[in-house]
């Protein structure tokens, strides 16, 4: 039977308009959208001063249906800032993140006036340029990925081929210590997905795409998480877009969903956190940012205010843990230790036990962002940037996949911290 003859035609008229857009999408069920509410609080009561926070909080509060009028102004006050101090030394990814949040604010005069897009593409330029010329972008293809998906959404200027070529499937791109970075991948796939819906039927673009895809879903794991339990939002966003690369049996979204809705106590305190999650949890994606109304009708601002797990430890009993600290890059240096925590300690209090025992050794620096305080330099060893090293956090030699001061240690965890290349 032809397609034609069952379809309504309505359905028919859907069909032929939105082929390229099928989507796979589970979200909340209106029974349980309430345990969306801390993910909300957590956001609309955020004041943290990071730029990379309010755009994304505006992104995401872009398909809540409630307004938060106050909050929404206070947040789009701090992207105008951000843009208004833009300069050389602002990434791409972050002015990136600022024009998709005004695009969620329906502030596009302010796009247009300021001729964002080309700036844009000048930062996305300058990140191609090295690497040309260095092998590796200024950034990471974590803001390359918002890059494009940035000017894509917002009509740019770009050429398929050389993104098809950029977003090609290689381990430098996607691996950090040979671990498929999730997040890094649905990124990828969300700007190319925009761009193969702009120019269809370029091979090389959806040649990527299917491989990303695969490479996703190779990282769901039992539960339904893929990757771990922050990249989980953004894969689902990358698999919502995707449905006509995998079958209907590769990936359980319920599960997904379930699993998500269940941490979202404990793990997404963070308004950073709760803001990239939200999106897929109402079956929306950053290709969204575009469409829909852009009418504001007034709303309120709940004042609970979310508590952040801060880190002292709860119990005064004690374990032990052994910790050391390894410059992998040089192999010059290597110390070890076992010191005796109360437990409930995080790894940010093993390392200041450390460095009281031992400052030439262990003592160490952090800077504080969005995501809490960021290793920056350990035995007076720093890690650059520029060199692109960092200190990289283990526990029985596994990667963590949060920071120093949300990690809860064992009895018996064998922590590092391991300078490494990205
Ligand atoms: C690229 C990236 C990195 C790069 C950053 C390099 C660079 N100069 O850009 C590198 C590889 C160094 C890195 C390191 C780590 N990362 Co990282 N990273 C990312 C990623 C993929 C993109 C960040 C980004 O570019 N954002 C866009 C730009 C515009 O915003 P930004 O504010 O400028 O971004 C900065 C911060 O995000 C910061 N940063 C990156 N990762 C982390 C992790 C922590 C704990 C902190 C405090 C800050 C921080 O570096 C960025 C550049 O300056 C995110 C994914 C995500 N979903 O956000 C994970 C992510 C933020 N990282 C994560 C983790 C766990 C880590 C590590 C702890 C991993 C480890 N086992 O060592 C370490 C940090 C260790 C330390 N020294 O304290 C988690 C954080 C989860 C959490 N609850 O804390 C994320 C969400 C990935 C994930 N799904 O697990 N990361």
């Amino acid at each position: 039977m032809r397609v034609s003859q069952w379809l309504s035609p309505v359905g028919f008229l859907l069909f032929s308009l939105f082929p390229a857009h099928l989507c796979k999408i589970c979200e909340v069920n209106s029974k349980e959208k309430d345990k969306l509410d801390p993910l909300i609080n957590t956001m609309v009561n955020s004041n943290e001063p990071y730029p990379s926070v309010a755009p994304q909080i505006l992104m995401a509060l872009k398909f809540v249906k409630q307004h938060y009028s106050k909050a929404e102004t206070t947040f789009l006050n701090q992207v105008k800032l951000n843009i208004m101090q833009c300069d050389g030394a602002t990434s791409s990814g972050q002015f990136a993140l600022d024009l998709l949040a005004l695009t969620a604010a329906c502030q596009t005069c302010i796009i247009k006036d300021y001729k964002l897009v080309k700036k844009l593409e000048q930062k996305f330029q300058a990140e191609v340029d090295n690497i040309d010329k260095y092998g590796h972008p200024l950034t990471t293809y974590y803001q390359l990925g918002l890059d494009v998906l940035a000017i894509c959404l917002l009509n740019g200027t770009y050429s398929t081929s050389k993104i098809a070529d950029l977003f090609s499937v290689e381990p430098k791109k996607y691996y950090y210590n040979n671990q498929f970075s999730v997040d890094t991948g649905a990124l990828a796939v969300l700007a190319l997905t925009c761009v193969d819906r702009k120019n269809p039927d370029v091979e090389e673009i959806r040649n990527n795409i299917e491989m990303l895809v695969k490479m996703i879903l190779n990282e769901i794991k039992p539960d339904g998480t893929i990757g771990n339990i922050y990249s989980t939002g953004q894969a689902m966003q990358a698999l919502f877009v995707t449905s006509k690369y995998y079958k209907e049996e590769d990936w359980n979204c319920t599960k997904t969903l379930k699993t998500v809705l269940n941490h979202i106590p404990q793990a997404f305190q963070r308004p950073i956190a709760a803001s990239q999650v939200l999106p897929a949890l109402q079956g929306k994606t950053y290709l969204d940012l575009t469409h829909g109304t852009c009418q504001s009708s007034p709303g309120y601002l709940n004042n609970s205010i979310p508590t952040i797990t801060e880190s002292t430890p709860q119990s005064h009993q004690n374990i032990s843990v052994k910790y050391q600290v390894v410059d992998f890059i040089t192999k010059h240096f290597k110390k070890s230790i076992e010191v005796s925590v109360p437990e409930g300690s995080f790894f940010l209090n093993v390392m200041e036990k450390a460095q009281e025992e031992d400052r030439k050794a262990f003592g160490f620096t952090t800077k504080s962002s969005e995501w809490g305080p960021y290793v920056t330099s350990v035995a007076g060893i720093e890690a650059s940037s520029k060199d692109r090293t960092y200190w990289q956090l283990l526990n029985n030699d596994q990667p963590l996949s949060q920071g120093v001061a949300e990690f809860v240690v064992s009895k018996g965890d064998k922590l590092e911290v391991r300078l490494s290349y990205y």
